[in-house]
């Protein structure tokens, strides 16, 4: 069965180009046998012909679609152009395009070869092959150095360009990633959409473009306040991102007070270190599982009732590994010293007393056991959803 293109542009007073536009991107259709390939215009129901021009066009050809969002705002023109084309078009994938020809058109077929091997291809002027013609040089800076910090922000070395339109996606794309970004009714969705695709597990490819001055018509972008808005989103977003790295270390310097109080106070009673260690860390993992959950990774909190005893018995097993790190390094120095000169003080001064032989190796194995535990919680328990079905 063909497979079905729903071409996504959003417009706003586009009366000089959108003719020349729809006909640009339906003659695409010749190189791409095996697709049904469909335009959608989405449109803040310019005051000026837009609206009349693609209806006319719309009422000949079944592959052109009107679609009147009634409101201002690229983003709710672009959300709701989406919704439609996989809701009532049954889009399989989709491509989103300025449609003041500052996208060409011509691309199309290499955008949508690449998404056989990729779930987003992203359109961009900045990676080798890339190209602007026709800007002033302040606006070419000015675009360069925020896609620049973007891709620091968003640590993405990968990603050369975090503001163009032109994208193809499968549709399960949108599915996963409508509710986060359908908030951005403005040019942030643009951004916000790569920064929320980066966070989940999509294979994002590049597709460098070249991107013309737009053809006809007048620019609705405030340049200046949109740069601004854009730092400020991406500082937010990782602030956000920073946080929860934080919360998790407090969480585990809570697991660590819980661990060293059970170790030393089942080594004062007379257990070896290697048994009340472990008995500590168990206790820890306890604690961490409870505020993690709580806390940490509340916006993926396990909220269903059913899903938590699968995910604290899965998340007991892989902090297992701490466990068994903190057993094998407090074992050891118990082999390697000998009982009694393991639990006994390293340097004999006021306070130093207090550190033993057998807490700094327990030091050693929490620090190994820390690293073991970030990149379980993150990667298997709290990992962000994924669920492309294919
Ligand atoms: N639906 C909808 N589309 C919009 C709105 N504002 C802009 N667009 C469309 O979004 C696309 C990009 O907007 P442009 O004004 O071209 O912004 P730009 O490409 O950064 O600026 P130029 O380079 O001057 O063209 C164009 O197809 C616009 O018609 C809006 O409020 N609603
Ligand atoms: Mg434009």
């Amino acid at each position: 069965m063909e497979r079905k293109i729903v071409v996504v542009a959003p417009t706003f007073n586009e009366e000089e180009n959108i003719g020349g536009f729809i006909t640009a991107v339906l003659e695409q259709h010749k190189k791409l046998p095996g697709y049904d390939l469909c335009v959608l215009i989405s449109d803040s129901h310019s005051p000026d012909r837009t609206g009349e021009i693609v209806q006319k066009i719309a009422a000949g050809n079944k592959k052109v679609i009107y679609l009147d969002v009634q409101k201002r705002g690229l983003g709710l023109g672009l959300s709701r152009g989406l919704d439609y084309a996989v809701d009532k078009l049954g889009a399989d994938l989709l491509v989103t395009m300025e449609a003041d020809l500052s996208n060409d058109p011509k691309q199309l077929p290499e955008f949508i070869r690449k998404l056989e091997t990729a779930d987003l291809v992203i359109g961009s002027r900045y990676s080798s092959g890339g190209k602007i013609t026709n800007w002033s040089w302040w606006r070419k800076a000015l675009s360069l150095g925020a896609n620049l910090a973007l891709r620091l922000i968003a640590w993405a070395p990968n990603i050369h360009e975090f503001t163009n339109l032109y994208r193809a996606f499968k549709k399960e794309v949108w599915r996963d990633l409508r509710r986060k970004v359908s908030v951005h009714v403005d040019w942030l969705f643009v951004p916000a959409f790569l920064f929320e695709a980066l966070e989940t597990n999509l294979r994002v490819a590049e597709q460098p473009i070249v991107y013309f001055d737009r053809f006809g018509g007048r620019s609705k972008m405030h340049t200046l306040s949109y740069a601004k808005n854009l730092l400020h989103y991406a500082l937010r977003y990782r602030i956000k991102k920073s946080a929860s790295f934080f919360k998790f270390l407090v969480v585990g310097t809570m697991g660590f007070i819980i661990n060293t109080v059970i170790l030393v106070l089942g080594v004062q009673a007379g257990l070896s270190p290697s048994a009340s260690g472990p008995l500590g860390a168990e206790l820890a993992i306890l604690s961490n599982f409870l505020w993690n959950n709580l806390w940490t990774f509340s916006d993926r909190k396990l909220t269903s009732w059913n899903q938590i005893p699968v995910k604290f018995i899965q998340f007991n097993v892989l902090s297992f590994g701490s466990v068994v790190i903190q057993y094998i390094f407090l074992k050891a120095g118990e082999i390697i010293f000998g009982m009694t000169r393991f639990k006994m003080t390293v340097v004999d001064l006021p306070v130093i007393r207090l550190i033993t032989w057998y807490f700094i190796f327990y030091c050693a194995g929490v620090g190994v056991g820390l690293i073991w535990n970030f990149v379980m919680y993150s990667k298997v328990i709290w990992k962000k959803s994924k669920s492309l079905t294919r």
